[in-house]
């Protein structure tokens, strides 16, 4: 990240315009909704927005299937809706960064209407075609992120088209320089319309590695008799930093734009390489691995094998990655987002007595780190998982298919398969904003919402959690406060101490003379800690034993207790950020 650049302070927060604000009347959020609530993000803190995919789109993924890159869906509203909302979002000093979705289309793209007809239509290239294998297969056995092959039949031209994702979000091919001028058009649009940047989609999985040679391997057979995960395969080809540095000459370079990638399965290496201004593309990445580490490594059931999270992996992954991009790269920073689980319920308790009090000391803990950090519409108010009782609660692809080839072909259990979708589903992050306490909605619409709201709507929710000085909302609008006004949270060096305790979490954030600590009690119980001997000798002469607290989440007590550095007793799932000197 370049040094000095803007957002190194700043915040982002993500609206998912399906479930934020809904107001018309049809159940669904849309762009005048989204403007009437500006007020929250201001008072929030935040200096940016990036908001899910609002374009012209069938609603296969909800809008990660695009249909024309320069429209706005009619559920959402239109460019003029989207105009005022930009300039609304920019007169309260906040920059927007749309969501960019280009590795695939929808397949009501008219460039794949096109494509599909015949193998000599102009725009055939722009998408990813092979010919069956000599028994009419597809070409090889990998299974798409929402089931079924990802070679789906297309008669016309007697051909299969790939799909990474479902068969309504065709792959475009990068490898065809008129796809990539496309691409690079339809930015300017919307960096000329005054938008500050894109969030993009997958961008990692823009290079296919087997268009090197052209071959298409079989993905190994973890689960005999069925198709094989090939997600794996399919990302970080060989051009991928070519066609990022093409993007950068083409687009970004002229524009003032905050760039942040998604890239799963991305590597430390990959991470700094891409986000380091001497040698990359972009800003910030979105990388996964924290996001894999509930999950059982190996098992075809990917995400959906649940395993009970081991701080110190969590705390090491993090480690890892503050400590491959300092002084080179940048972080972004994220517990959630539209396709994870409610942090709450993942990493913190959403048990009563434990939601407000964990909710606040996750906040304090991924703050602490550098990076950029994003948070999720409902993150702001502690909103938690959802208990899902059955499929028929459920809207999203992923969860609808997997459920269904689960049970269906597999044969797995159905307890277990809902067990999973409670813990995993991507509708977690989906159920509607909770506005107010009272009805019908919770104030996101008047009609009927697309998606039940969190059942618990009554209780957690926005007007109240605002209303208390000890809720979630204070909690991230003072971390957001410090983070611009201490240089050290935005560029000070981030250290992870006792890495192997199962239920703490220490860090340090040191910059010139500043040194800050942040301890965290991931669990029920209470937990002592003193302050790390190498940090009370770095410290020095000027340190006092008696730190000054700088945002708590549990803040009742002596205020004595709160800056004690040895034999400090930490209540479950409490959380200190402490200024030493
Ligand atoms: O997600 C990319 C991605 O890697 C997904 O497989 C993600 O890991 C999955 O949702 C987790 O269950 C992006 C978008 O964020 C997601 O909403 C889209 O469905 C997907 O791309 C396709 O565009």
């Amino acid at each position: 990240g370049a040094v000095g650049a803007w957002w190194r302070s700043a915040v982002a927060y993500q609206i998912y315009p399906r479930s934020f604000c809904d107001s018309d009347g049809d159940g669904i959020g849309d762009l005048r909704g989204i403007t009437s609530k500006l007020d929250h993000l201001q008072d929030l803190g935040v200096q940016v927005v990036w908001l899910s995919p609002v374009y012209a789109s069938p609603q296969d993924d909800n809008g990660y299937d695009i249909s024309d890159y320069r429209a706005i869906a009619p559920e959402y509203g239109t460019l003029a809706d989207f105009d005022e909302m930009l300039a609304a979002m920019h007169a309260r000093g906040m920059r927007l960064v749309m969501d960019l979705v280009v590795n695939h289309s929808s397949d009501e793209h008219v460039w794949f209407r096109q494509a599909r007809s015949s193998r000599d239509n102009p725009f055939h290239d722009h998408y990813i075609w092979r010919d069956p294998k000599p028994d009419g297969a597809p070409p090889n056995n990998w299974e798409a992120a929402f089931n079924g092959s990802v070679w789906e039949w297309n008669e016309p031209t007697g051909e299969y088209y790939l799909h990474m994702f479902s068969r309504r979000q065709p792959d475009l091919n990068w490898e065809n320089p008129a796809l990539r001028q496309e691409v690079w058009a339809l930015m300017r649009f919307w960096l000329d319309r005054g938008v500050d940047g894109f969030r993009m989609d997958v961008i990692n999985m823009i290079s296919k590695p087997w268009e090197a040679d052209g071959r298409l391997p079989d993905a190994p057979v973890v689960r005999p008799g069925f198709l094989q995960p090939g997600f794996a395969m399919s990302c970080n080809g060989p051009r991928l930093m070519e066609f990022l540095r093409e993007m950068r000459r083409e687009v970004l370079d002229h524009y003032d734009t905050l760039t942040v990638g998604e890239a799963p399965m991305a590597t430390v290496r990959q991470g700094r390489e891409i986000t380091d201004p001497r040698t990359g593309a972009l800003d910030m990445l979105f990388q996964f691995e924290h996001m894999d580490l509930d999950s059982i490594p190996g098992d075809p059931r990917g995400k959906w094998a649940l395993k009970p999270l081991h701080l110190p992996d969590l705390k090491r992954t993090m480690q890892r990655w503050q400590d491959a991009l300092h002084g080179c790269g940048w972080n972004s920073l994220y517990l959630s987002n539209h396709d994870q689980p409610r942090p709450v319920s993942r990493f913190g308790c959403d048990e009563p007595a434990h939601r407000v009090g964990s909710a606040r000391m996750l906040a304090i803990w991924l703050h602490a780190h550098q990076g950029t950090p994003y948070i999720y519409q409902g993150e702001e108010i502690g909103l938690p998982n959802t208990p899902f009782a059955s499929i028929e609660d459920c809207r999203d692809i992923e969860t609808l298919n997997m459920h269904r080839i689960a049970i269906g072909e597999r044969g797995e259990d159905p307890a277990e398969v809902m067990a999973a979708i409670r813990a995993k589903g991507r509708d977690n992050a989906r159920t509607p904003m909770p506005w107010s306490g009272t009805g019908p909605h919770a104030g996101f619409t008047r009609g009927t919402p697309w998606i039940d709201l969190h059942p618990h709507w009554r209780e957690i929710h926005v007007e109240r959690d605002r209303a208390d000085p000890h809720g979630v909302f204070a909690m991230y609008r003072r971390l957001i406060a410090l983070r611009r006004v201490h240089p050290v949270l935005a560029e000070g060096r981030c250290e992870g101490w006792a890495l192997d305790h199962s239920r703490l979490a220490i860090l340090s954030r040191s910059l010139g003379d500043e040194l800050w600590l942040v301890a965290c009690n991931f669990g029920g119980d209470t937990e002592t800690f003193d302050l790390p001997e190498e940090l009370a000798l770095r410290a020095g002469t000027g340190w006092r034993w008696l730190a000054e607290p700088m945002a708590l989440s549990h803040p009742a007590g002596a205020p004595d207790e709160h800056a004690r550095l040895q034999g400090a007793r930490l209540a479950p799932w409490e959380g200190r950020m402490l200024r030493l000197r």
